[in-house]
């Protein structure tokens, strides 16, 4: 062992919504994902990711937290969850649980009091302020769901925040019990014996001082006032000394709009603030004007040029996070690879990419079998209130046709990622003997997992395979990027070096035959190869000079 274990395990995201329901409710359950807890070890992860189970309306899905301390009743009991905890850690599985302090839900305790009266011992829990004089918000701030971020109470003639929907009032960090609240929530948990956590948007904790503006327009994003703010170090500092000092956990925190700069203070280990975080920027390269649902297509170009930011960037100061979706994104296979017909290649390139940079892997439920993207034929099968507030802004108060509106919901929507795991081909693919909250996306005969661990050649056993490969070369966890032939228009190439050792990762990111000749910086190796894997058969050891690699071909060689 080099590093930490968060530097050497792979991390399973769970959204137990989606995942295995137990008890014909269509809804994912614990007691479904302990039935499975055999399947994550088969795959050979060593850390599950489990998005939030704690009490919640389900305005966001779990993601507005009405008490912190307890079990959300669709997904079972506390009894349920201690069960859970047991099951991964006798499999060797560590667990993190997700910590959503930014806000709570507004059906929290907190929140029903601090709305009581302006006077009551937990307004200062969140953010309050009266409205401007001529009856508008307090500022011209958006919320990321749309509309305004201001959210008007009568009871008290004042305005409280919400970077989210209006269900989920922002905690007000500046408040020194909060934080003590927050942190004894922490300990509770911690206390039961998991592992860590992951942060949702932790970088939105700090807002700047008298919550100004963004320019003069009625409404604006005021992102620049709320992402990483000026006492966001200062928290984390503070949670990492009360708390998670204290224990032997790992910590990744969500934050839209981070740069490599400021990750590499917040990763820093002499800094005692966080071990990961989970940027954007890879999610960004296909984003047109004004945000998401413009979307355009991603140039390789982008991709290589917010790596490699981010893979030098953080070298030898900070530590990266690996992703290419997740439960808040569309399916990496559909996104970033070709979901038609290069499905099984294009999902094995995009997971050897992962797998081969510097940083921890994160796999999203489904992932690894290659689920891809659905298409509803109506906004009436569409759950997720991001796409249900853009559908409403866009069609009925913007005027948009309807299948524009409906292509942006196809390319972007989070349902994409959150329809139900796909396990065989009987009804609803295996995930509920009732009827699933969300529809099942109807290529379930062709892709589920019972298909994929009988098919030697399936994306799993892939999966499977990179994953036994971390754990015997240190070089794919702690060897240093270096990108080589950056101006190949289809191929993305670069070198791994660790002491004596060096490998050469070599993606065709396009449809067509690329050919690659090695550069001259590696020509020492001209004379000699051995390959670690490929996504193709009958790949031969030919001496490294220059190759045709075919549609999505991934190749690793070790360079002798
Ligand atoms: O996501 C924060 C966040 O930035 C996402 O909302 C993202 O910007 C957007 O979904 C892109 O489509 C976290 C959680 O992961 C997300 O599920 C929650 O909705 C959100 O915070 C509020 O808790
Ligand atoms: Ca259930």
């Amino acid at each position: 062992k080099m590093g930490a274990f968060w530097q050497e395990e792979v991390v399973y995201q769970i959204y137990p919504r989606s995942f295995m329901d137990s008890n014909g409710d269509g809804i994912g359950d614990l007691r479904g994902i302990i039935s499975k807890l055999d399947y994550l070890k088969e795959l050979g992860v060593g850390i599950v990711w489990l998005s939030p189970v704690y009490k919640s309306p389900n305005d966001d899905n779990g993601y507005d937290i009405s008490d912190y301390q307890d079990i959300m009743d669709e997904f079972g009991t506390m009894d349920d969850w201690e069960e859970l905890l047991h099951g991964l850690h006798e499999r060797g599985i560590r667990l993190i649980m997700d910590l959503v302090v930014n806000h709570s839900s507004d059906e929290h305790s907190w929140f029903q009091e601090s709305k009581k009266s302006k006077d009551n011992p937990y307004r200062d829990f969140y953010i309050w302020k009266p409205g401007k004089g001529d009856g508008s918000e307090p500022n011209n701030w958006v919320s990321f769901f749309g509309g305004s971020a201001w959210q008007y109470d009568e009871v008290t003639d004042e305005y409280y925040l919400h970077l989210f929907s209006k269900k989920q009032p922002d905690l007000n960090w500046e408040n020194p019990r909060l934080r003590r609240a927050v942190y004894d929530m922490m300990t509770f948990w911690l206390e039961k014996g998991i592992d860590g956590f992951r942060m949702d948007v932790i970088n939105c904790i700090s807002k700047a001082e008298g919550l100004p503006s963004a320019g003069d327009d009625k409404y604006a994003w005021g992102g620049e006032f709320f992402l990483c703010g000026p006492r966001l170090e200062q928290y984390l500092k503070e949670m990492n000394e009360e708390v998670l000092s204290k224990y032997d956990v790992m910590t990744v925190g969500e934050m839209p709009g981070v740069t490599p700069e400021l990750a590499a203070r917040y990763t820093d280990p002499a800094n005692k603030e966080l071990n990961m975080v989970f940027h954007f920027e890879t999610m960004d390269i296909d984003a047109g004007e004004g945000g998401k649902w413009n979307f355009t297509k991603w140039k390789l170009a982008d991709l290589k040029a917010v790596t490699n930011k981010w893979q030098y960037g953080l070298n030898g100061r900070g530590w990266n996070s690996l992703y290419l979706n997740n439960h808040d994104q569309p399916r990496m296979v559909s996104r970033f690879g070709d979901d038609t017909v290069y499905r099984k290649e294009s999902a094995k390139l995009l997971a050897t990419f992962l797998h081969t940079l510097q940083g921890t892997p994160y796999i999203f439920q489904g992932e690894e079998i290659g689920m891809t993207n659905v298409k509803f034929d109506n906004i009436d099968q569409y759950r997720d209130i991001e796409t249900l507030n853009f559908f409403k802004e866009a069609v009925h108060d913007g005027g948009m046709p309807v299948e524009q509106a409906m292509a942006a919901i196809y390319a972007k929507s989070r349902d994409n990622a959150r329809t139900p795991m796909q396990w065989n081909e009987s009804k609803h693919a295996g995930f509920t003997t009732g009827e699933p909250w969300i529809g099942v996306n109807p290529n379930f005969k062709e892709i589920n997992v019972e298909d994929a661990l009988r098919d030697k050649d399936s994306i799993f056993h892939y999966y499977k395979k990179l994953i036994q490969l971390r754990k015997q070369h240190p070089i794919m966890i702690y060897g240093d990027y270096d990108i080589v032939a950056e101006e190949h228009e289809q191929i993305y190439a670069y070198t791994r070096t660790w002491r004596n050792e060096k490998w050469i990762v070599i993606l065709n990111f396009s449809d067509r035959e690329a050919e690659f000749t090695l550069p001259e910086k590696l020509e020492e190796y001209r004379s000699g190869s051995q390959l670690i894997i490929s996504n193709y058969e009958n790949v031969t050891e030919r001496p490294i000079s220059e190759w045709n690699l075919r549609p999505y071909e991934a190749r690793v060689y070790r360079l002798v």
